[in-house]
């Protein structure tokens, strides 16, 4: 199954929304292989954007990513990455459909709440950069039945 490196960004923390976004992931099904709280430096930031660090609102990004802490998440679930950017909304909140975590809840394009991987392959590198092996979990979830297709979770 695919993985997705989930990152609750300070915003997220100060306004008290953790929960919220959290229970919008598990009640689509996901599972948590990996949950911690953080604190990013500069060198973690310009390797996770480093599509983007000659842009010029980086440094007022990466300022405000390491602005306070941050909970990061490694999630699980067939085909993830497209439903977890999905359930995310685009980039500009003002954008954002109703409905998702950025057009419900968010405004600023630089105060979107949450990070998502945005391919398969992101999603297993970024799972790798900020989690060691004995903070991801392997385990069964017992509603993995009810969630999926046979083929779907083998
Ligand atoms: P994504 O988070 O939807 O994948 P990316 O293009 O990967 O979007 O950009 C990473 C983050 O950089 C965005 O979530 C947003 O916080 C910030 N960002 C992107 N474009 C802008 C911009 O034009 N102004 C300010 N911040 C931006
Ligand atoms: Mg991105």
């Amino acid at each position: 199954m695919e993985r997705t490196l989930i990152i609750l960004k300070p915003d997220a923390l100060q306004r008290g929304l953790a929960g919220e976004i959290i229970k919008r992931f598990e009640r689509k099904g996901l599972k948590i292989l990996g949950i911690k709280m953080m604190t990013l430096d500069s060198a973690l930031l310009a390797a996770h954007y480093a599509h983007l660090t000659d842009k010029p609102f980086y440094k007022g990004l990466e300022e405000f990513m390491k602005s306070s802490p941050v909970i990061v998440m490694a999630l699980e679930g067939y085909e993830c990455v497209n439903s977890i950017r999905i359930i995310l909304g685009a980039t500009n909140p003002r954008e954002a459909e109703a409905g998702t975590i950025r057009g419900d809840l968010a405004i600023g394009t630089g105060r979107n709440l949450v990070h998502a991987s945005d391919s398969k392959e992101n999603g297993e590198k970024e799972v790798a950069r900020f989690f060691k092996a004995g903070e991801l979990f392997d385990y069964d979830k017992s509603e993995y039945a009810l969630i999926y297709e046979g083929h779907e979770r083998s």
